[in-house]
């Protein structure tokens, strides 16, 4: 493996910033975990104010150079050779993503690295076919105007990205802001620093002019993470993560008015009919509930099955959960590695015993799985479902994100729709049901940014994607993204 790595004495790899078109280091440093079994994978460096300044700095000079005149074609050709980039470094890439996270490879293969080149060739492709409104007009004085509107960036981005699927969600900001001209200046999650310093690499070696793309590494609060948000050089964020980090960063940036772009946490829920096909119902569930350990944004923690089918569900689920292997990336069978960290794995493993606590029946799982091997040192937990809990209990209200969820039995439509959008969140919900119109009206009255019917999880790139509620602001996708990420100046010519 090739990551931007310096040996230091006994401590194997450095991961360093990418600030201004070099690799930076700076003094303190702090260890990146392997998940599975507790082993050092890299030191990585954090950002002091004054590097995160320097890139702040870089990123405005280049803005105003060659940047600022690259044409729609040239970007997307930039992006096209970033992708390419990533497909020729593919298994590093895997390896640094699974290193980080220890999640299965095939994850890591098949949805991970895939999706991070798609999202760059996705938006090279929208942006070299990007077009604008234009109106005529016939004003009062008997002139005619036409009205039309000119994209501009909005100047340097900070994008700051979460731990569950790091490099999918980094360049999932990263691609659209540097489509649209924008410089950027990233900051990943301090838990998975690899797959993002290989990112560094890879548009280094793709010959972006220098200052176009910084890379920070560090902490969040009173840290790098904070460092930037503040630092009056950036015109805008994007965030994804917990809703609590959402809202003190927009109070960060609120006496700057910058804009902001927020995918926050959620607590969705999927609600299984009873004319549902039950076999692909307990799949998409199982799916919903489990992939990445619970850690995806759209996790179903929250499941609702119709009173009629609610018994055979629960022992349905039951049993396939019970078949998940849990394990390492090295164990072929595994198909669910370990929670990202031992700090997470006690928030998740808190929630196990206040579901117990509340009055949880508990059908599997709920505990720590024993390997007697060096997997004990790492961060792993069993597949784990309740019911029993009622609608009020915090394990049903509040976002947990490990592999868990609890079902609760419901009696008829109206009903259910109340207690789907009885939440704080309002992220995603998936719909298992074979009446047609059925799923298309439950799908009108839920209050998510995104609903599922007969599925889980598959968004074309193109489509909106964000939250209501405490799950976020505003929508990125498609040419949505194209519009967080640009400023509009509408030019109004008399031309009669
Ligand atoms: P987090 O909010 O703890 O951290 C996310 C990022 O923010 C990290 O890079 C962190 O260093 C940084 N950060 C933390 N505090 C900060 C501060 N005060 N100022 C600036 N930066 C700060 O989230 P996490 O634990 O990394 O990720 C898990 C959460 O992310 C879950 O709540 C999950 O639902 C959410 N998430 C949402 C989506 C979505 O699209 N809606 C996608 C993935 C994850
Ligand atoms: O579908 C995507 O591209 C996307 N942004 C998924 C987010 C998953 C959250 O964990």
């Amino acid at each position: 493996m090739k990551l931007e790595a310096k040996e230091v004495t006994g401590a194997g790899r450095l991961f360093r910033h990418y600030v201004d078109g070099s690799f930076v280091d700076t003094a303190t440093t702090f260890a990146d975990v392997n998940p599975v079994d507790g082993t050092v994978v890299a030191r990585v460096c954090e950002a002091d104010e004054q590097t995160v300044d320097r890139a702040v700095r870089a990123a405005r000079a280049a803005q105003r150079g060659e940047w600022e005149r690259s044409t729609p074609a040239q970007r997307a050709a930039w992006l096209h050779r970033i992708a390419d980039g990533i497909e020729a470094r593919f298994d590093d890439f895997v390896e640094a993503e699974v290193a980080d996270t220890g999640r299965p490879l095939v994850q890591a293969r098949t949805l991970d690295v895939t999706r991070g080149i798609a999202n760059f060739r996705t938006f090279a492709n929208l942006i070299v076919s990007a077009g604008s409104e234009c109106f005529e007009t016939h004003a009062a004085d008997g002139g005619e105007y036409m009205n039309y509107v000119m994209r501009k960036p909005l100047g340097v981005v900070g994008i700051i990205s979460p731990w569950n699927l790091p490099l999918l969600l980094l360049t999932w900001k990263v691609a659209p802001a540097l489509a649209m001209g924008n410089c950027v200046v990233a900051k990943p999650s301090e838990e998975t620093p690899g797959s993002a310093t290989l990112l560094a690499e890879v548009i280094h070696e793709a010959g972006l002019p220098r200052g176009v793309f910084n890379l920070i590494h560090g902490h969040g609060p009173n840290a790098a993470g904070e460092f930037l948000t503040r630092h009056p050089g950036i015109s805008a964020i994007t965030f994804t993560g917990e809703s609590r980090t959402g809202s003190t960063i927009m109070k960060t940036v609120a006496d700057g008015v910058k804009d902001v772009s927020f995918e926050l946490g959620g607590k969705n829920a999927a609600v299984v009919f009873a004319d549902a096909d039950f076999d692909a119902a307990v799949e998409g569930v199982l799916k919903s509930s489990f992939t990445n350990a619970g850690q995806v944004c759209l996790c179903s923690e929250r499941v609702y099955v119709e009173r009629p089918i609610f018994e055979r569900f629960v022992a349905a689920l039951k049993a396939r959960s019970e078949a998940i292997r849990v394990g390492a990336p090295g164990d072929p069978d595994a198909t669910m590695g370990p929670l990202i960290s031992r700090r997470h794995r006690e928030k998740v493993l808190s929630y196990f015993r206040l579901a117990v606590e509340e009055g949880a029946t508990v059908v599997t799982g709920g505990d720590v799985p024993l390997f007697g091997d060096a997997r004990d040192d790492g961060a792993f937990v069993q597949p784990t479902i309740w019911t029993g809990l009622s609608d009020t209990a915090r394990c049903v209200t509040e976002e947990i994100f490990g592999p868990v969820c609890h079902i609760a039995p419901f009696d008829g439509e109206d009903e259910v729709i109340g207690r789907v959008n009885d939440s704080a969140y309002g992220l995603a919900a998936s719909v298992w049901t074979t009446h047609l119109a059925r799923g298309h009206r439950v799908a009108k009255r839920i209050q998510t940014g995104i609903v599922w019917l007969n599925a889980w999880f598959v968004r074309d790139l193109r489509t909106p994607f964000g939250g209501t509620k405490l799950s976020g602001l505003g929508r990125e996708g498609g040419r949505h993204s194209l519009d967080f990420y640009s400023e509009l100046t509408n030019v109004c010519v008399r031309i009669a």
